[in-house]
């Protein structure tokens, strides 16, 4: 663990930040594959505390933090469930009187993320679970008494109405997928390294009698039609081109198609796509889903333990989003 004290370089830290800020602006627009780059090891949700400081310097310290971050929270893009989540928690917290959220993309906070922990500046992103960060940086969510990001969440498959009908196998290897936080952080991580297609071949020909259980029984096809809707985050990315393969073992045609994270549910709703892996439910896309929820069928979880919430380097010695001060 580093330990230089980021408040000695707080002046600094404010005035890279800003420039960085200035910096990122070029980059957002450019999003393609990816989300970002980088290694790391092993997957875990949160750290502890790593400072042994006395109270009265965390007093002080957390009363830099919103200064030497400009009172902005790194989030990630505009549609995303956790950017609503981040302006409630932005309404519903006192001490966030002032602050803002700088929306852009998840590659743009990556690489502010990025900057700023090699330089062991503080930053307050909007963060989750599956994702490779916590494995690759020392990373912690900060404490939400107010419960704006709510409690772990689950993942969910969910498909349009009339999917069981027309395409049975379909319906049945979809309702079946299923794998662990574990299963997806450890295929995030590999992803850094290698594309998602190329990871997801492997984990296939690796976990083949997982596949078994999810596609057992089902009728083979001769080359049916399958959309299935593609959202810009890498773990959707990765269980959706798991149960493509999946899918295409049973010889379906799958095609993953990019849609707007803010138009999944609407997208299921119409009929214009066949289903998503990317539900998270019951906070970060409920109220998505209670708007469209007559016209899509849930099949439940495909993955548990999903988690979302504002995180921070563990070298920040604050611990909940409470001892982030207000700007006036
Ligand atoms: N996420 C990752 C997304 C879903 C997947 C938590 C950033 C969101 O809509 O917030």
């Amino acid at each position: 663990m580093l330990k230089k004290n980021w408040k000695k370089i707080a002046l600094a830290a404010g005035l890279s930040l800003t420039m960085l800020t200035a910096a990122c602006g070029q980059n957002e627009s450019g999003e393609g594959g990816s989300e970002g780059s980088g290694e790391g090891s092993g997957s875990n949700g949160s750290s502890g505390e790593e400072s042994g400081e006395s109270s009265g310097e965390q007093t002080e310290s957390s009363a830099n933090v919103g200064e030497a971050v400009d009172y902005t929270i790194v989030g990630i893009e505009p549609g995303a469930g956790v950017t609503a989540a981040t302006n409630t928690a932005l309404s519903e917290y006192d001490n966030l009187s002032g602050w803002e959220q700088k929306t852009s993309s998840t590659a743009a906070m990556l690489s502010e993320l990025r900057t700023a922990y090699s330089n062991e500046e503080p930053i307050v992103i909007v963060g989750w679970n599956p994702h490779f960060k916590f494995a690759q940086w020392d990373l912690k969510y900060l404490k939400d008494p107010k419960n704006a990001y709510g409690e772990a969440e689950e993942i969910r498959t969910m498909v349009r109405t009339g999917l069981e009908e027309d395409m049975p196998g379909v319906y049945t290897i979809l309702d079946r997928f299923k794998w662990t936080l574990e299963d997806s952080e450890s295929f995030l991580l590999e992803a850094q390294e290698k594309d998602i297609e190329t990871v997801a071949q492997e984990w296939v020909d690796n976990n083949q009698d997982k596949v078994d259980e999810w596609i057992n029984g089902v009728e083979s096809v001769d080359g049916k039609s399958v959309e299935l809707a593609l959202t810009p985050w890498d773990s959707e990315r990765a269980s959706s081109n798991v149960v493509k393969l999946a899918l295409e073992q049973k010889g379906y045609d799958v095609t993953l198609t990019p849609v707007d994270p803010s138009i999944v549910f609407e997208s299921l709703a119409n009929g214009d796509v066949d289903g998503s892996t990317a539900a998270w439910m019951p906070k970060t896309h409920g109220s998505f889903y209670e708007e469209h929820k007559e016209n899509i069928v849930d099949l439940g979880p495909n993955l548990e333990g999903a988690l979302t919430g504002l995180a921070v380097p563990t070298y920040m010695d604050i611990e909940s989003i409470e001892d982030l001060e207000p700007a006036e």
